[in-house]
């Protein structure tokens, strides 16, 4: 039965003061005793899609212009070996929900492809406790506003999965009758809670829509603890801004767009990139002047991320992109934020993963995390506020391709094992863009890493630490 409060993870930390700016106590297995006051914490995530590593002014692009997300990572912590949990959406948005690795939750990949598509029999099994599920239990508003992508069928949608709220699409949005590749998909249908409300949504508005939804939500629920999840649909192709954006873009690729009529133009739109990057910066600077005017900046904790290495923009100087194996793929620009608990201006280099998101945040907020299952996540809240000598909890992280297990770090070092059964070892402390493979002088290394992936083959293999997928079958009636 869930709802037994788990101490793994935490134990560690028990005795040692905690850091500047937190209640002059000791982290026990009490949670709220890290607040100041009654009143749990709010938790924003945003979360855009396909944005890389480069893809942020704070993270060294040059290509992008994000003045409102670089004050963010200038008022809180920057992380620069934060990983995601696969280079795709689903796999990687089923780890951030549950806290645990895709295969562990048995969802790696949908039923016909490497993401779930529009009427996909899987999706998130309801089974499942999800972050929003276990902040919802603790008297937390929830809210998501963006796209989902895991499961369209109605038992899998958010709103069966603890968001009280859903304003979005179910699935990315070149999933429509216009994108001409191998599938054929209905239309793209725009959800408000359970329902239906539009089909075929003008995405030039999206991000728009997206966060006047969120300021909205912000407004409602200033007086209770909330949870609101925005994982927006940008920059994942086809790329698309407002009309306040578009201005900026230059006449030669507004003539080409002008010349969409039926279709959509896939490659010119990937040239709107620096605005609809832009769009995004000032929609997280929109919420933060929510924040700020109900006055609760000093009790929301932020987090900016995406949900995998990017398909347009720039993972540099990572090797790989969207998809891949290589750090571009899951190494990804993170940013958490919270005035007074998380010191400012600070860069941690920590191993690090969305799968700690869960815990930490239920940690925070005093709810429990299920104790009858694995949940691959750990409590970060020590990395995350400064604690004197705190460093990740993990020893060891895993890389995956759909349901492959492809390569794993521990420390600087990470050995990938290739589908012709090669291996490559790279010491990322040293060559941070996987060029130089020194396999052959490390074997000792090369062994004890290869020890750390026969093992977790081992623990997938075992009925018993493994989660089955959510398929619409079980749910039919005979
Ligand atoms: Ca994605």
């Amino acid at each position: 039965m869930p709802g037994v409060m788990t101490t793994k993870g935490r134990v560690k930390y028990i005795g040692k003061s905690v850091s500047a700016g937190l209640a002059a106590t000791t982290l026990i297995a009490i949670p709220s005793c890290t607040r100041p006051d009654n009143r749990p914490p709010n938790f924003i995530i945003i979360f855009t899609d396909d944005q890389g590593y480069n893809d942020l002014g704070c993270f060294g692009g040059t290509h992008v212009n994000t003045p409102n997300i670089d004050r963010m990572a200038a008022e809180g912590v920057r992380l620069t070996s934060f990983y995601v949990a696969a280079p795709l959406s689903t796999p990687s948005r089923a780890a951030l929900m549950t806290g645990s690795y895709p295969r562990r939750v048995g969802l790696p990949k949908g039923s016909r492809h490497a993401v779930l598509l529009s009427n996909d029999i899987y999706g998130l099994n309801p089974d499942e406790i999800t972050l929003a599920e276990a902040l919802k239990k603790n008297g937390y508003a929830t809210a998501i506003y963006g796209k989902w992508h895991l499961g369209d069928q109605k038992v899998f949608l958010p709103t069966r999965q603890g968001f009280d709220e859903f304003f979005g699409i179910p699935y990315s949005h070149d999933i429509h009758p216009f994108n001409r590749k191998k599938f054929i998909y209905p239309p793209l249908p725009l959800y408000e809670g359970e329902r239906v409300i539009e089909l075929e949504p003008d995405m030039d508005y999206m991000t728009k829509r997206l966060t006047d939804k969120a300021v909205d939500f912000i407004g409602r629920h200033r007086d209770k603890p909330f949870f609101l999840y925005l994982p927006h649909p940008m920059p994942h192709t086809p790329l698309h801004v407002s009309p306040d954006y578009y201005k900026s873009v230059n006449d030669s690729i507004k003539n080409k767009l002008a010349l969409e009529d039926g279709f959509v133009d896939y490659t010119t739109r990937r040239l709107l990139f620096p605005q609809v990057i832009n769009e995004i910066d000032n929609s997280v600077g929109e919420i933060f002047n929510a924040l700020r005017k109900y006055k609760l900046d000093k009790n929301t904790m932020v987090i900016f991320t995406s949900d995998n290495g990017p398909a347009i923009g720039s993972a540099a100087p990572l090797r790989g992109r969207k998809g891949s194996r290589y750090e571009g793929g899951v190494r990804e620009p993170a940013i958490f934020w919270w005035p007074g608990k998380i010191p400012s201006g600070q860069v941690c280099d920590q191993m690090l993963s969305s799968m700690d998101i869960y815990p930490t945040l239920a940690r925070l907020a005093g709810a429990p995390v299920p104790g009858d299952r694995v949940i691959d996540g750990k409590d970060i809240w020590p990395v995350l506020s400064g604690e004197p000598g705190a460093v990740s909890p993990h020893e060891r992280l895993f890389y995956h391709l759909g349901d492959k297990l492809a390569a794993v770090r521990a420390g600087k070092w990470k050995l990938h094992r290739t589908v012709m059964g090669g291996e490559e070892l790279y010491d990322l402390e040293n060559d941070i863009s996987e060029q130089h493979n020194v396999a052959d002088d490390h074997p000792d290394i090369v062994k004890k890493l290869g020890h750390y992936m026969d093992d977790f083959e081992r623990e997938m293999a075992d009925p018993s630490k493994i989660r089955p997928v959510g398929n619409i079958n079980m749910f039919r009636e005979n």
